[in-house]
């Protein structure tokens, strides 16, 4: 049993539909803890910082522009093992391969805009969590 956190973020597109709730619900019902949360509309310079990997992609500047185009929710997720546990219920990057009963299987359809970002290792949760949050900004037990 590994304790790790891992960091998730609901997509302007989430927000704007009205799915805080629900995405929020299937976390703690699966048992997870909710150690760090905040609401917060991205500036380019953090958005780029957030996908710095994905610079000079084709759909960098799209999805440079959809993540600033309205408020995210940013969170610290903590549960054994984390940040695969997480990855699973996300689903796959593009909605359209997304298995029913996941998030993205469940509320999207569009590869662009597919409702909710993880982390997708150990390390780029440590990285993702300190670009959002303050240390003093996440519970510790
Ligand atoms: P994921 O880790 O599942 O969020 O996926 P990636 O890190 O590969 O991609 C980050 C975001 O870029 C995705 F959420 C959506 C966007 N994207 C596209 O718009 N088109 C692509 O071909 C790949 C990713």
């Amino acid at each position: 049993m590994a304790v790790q956190r891992t960091f998730v973020m609901i997509k302007p597109d989430g927000v704007r539909r009205g799915l805080i709730g629900e995405i929020i619900s299937r976390f703690e019902r699966r048992g997870m803890k909710i150690v760090a949360m905040k609401m917060v509309k991205m500036d380019r310079a953090l958005a780029e910082r957030l996908y710095e990997e994905h610079k000079g992609k084709g759909f960098f500047e799209e999805l440079i522009s959809y993540v600033t185009s309205g408020p995210v929710v940013a969170m610290v997720i903590e549960a054994d093992e984390a940040v695969s546990v997480v990855r699973k219920m996300i689903g796959a990057t593009d909605p359209k391969e997304a298995l029913p009963g996941t998030i993205r299987g469940d509320y999207a359809l569009s590869k662009a805009e597919n409702v909710i970002h993880a982390s997708d290792s150990p390390e780029k949760a440590s990285r993702e969590i300190s670009i959002f949050f303050k240390e003093n900004e996440v519970i510790t037990a």
